[in-house]
């Protein structure tokens, strides 16, 4: 099935690419909304909406964030918009802190052409490093660390990554309807 991807990030298309070994995923970055939702769940419905009403084809949306246990679960649904310089930002929020459990948390929308909308979560849990490593992914991935691993997320391939990440973990309760 031809589905366009509900997104302007082409980190993530790149993802899905991989995640989903679906060529028939379509970028088109062209739709700009406002992500005025309280939930991921509610944010990826607005953005899967809204693409599936400008392009009339199945659209699916992802709306993810890291949640840092030491900062209340912040940044969270602001993981986008907390700062220009994710990664300073967060070092600097998290500086002589000990507890540095975090998890980034994604909630994927599929709207189908009969309007029907199908939404799921993933998460995938880790910690966050002292200082960036790795050079891979986007956002914050040069400071986590995911469970079970030695690496940041920006040290490990775009494979590895792909088999763990929340993205990944949404998609899989995700692919059936497709
Ligand atoms: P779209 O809304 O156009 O999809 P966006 O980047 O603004 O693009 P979100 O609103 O869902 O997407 O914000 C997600 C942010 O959370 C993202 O910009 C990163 O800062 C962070 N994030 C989510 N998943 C991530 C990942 O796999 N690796 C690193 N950072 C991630």
């Amino acid at each position: 099935m031809k589905i366009v991807l509900a997104t302007t990030n082409k980190h993530k298309y790149d993802e899905f690419l991989s995640i989903t070994g679906n060529t028939d995923l379509i970028y088109s970055p062209e739709v700009v909304i406002e992500e005025t939702g309280k939930t991921y769940r509610e944010n990826s419905m607005l953005k899967a909406i809204a693409w599936a009403e400008k392009t009339g084809c199945a659209c699916l949306a992802d709306d993810s964030g890291l949640e840092v246990d030491a900062l209340s679960g912040a940044p969270g649904i602001f993981s986008a918009r907390v700062s220009n310089n994710p990664v300073s930002w967060l070092l600097h929020e998290l500086d002589g802190i000990m507890n540095r459990k975090a998890r980034f948390v994604a909630s994927l929308a599929l709207c189908l052409p009969d309007k029907t909308i199908i939404i799921t979560e993933g998460s995938c849990s880790g910690t966050i490093a002292t200082s960036p490593r790795g050079t891979n992914g986007f956002g914050y991935d040069p400071v986590f660390i995911p469970e079970g691993y030695n690496q940041t997320f920006a040290e490990l391939s775009s494979s590895e990554k792909n088999q763990i990440s929340h993205r990944y973990n949404a998609y899989n309760k995700l692919k059936h309807y497709i």
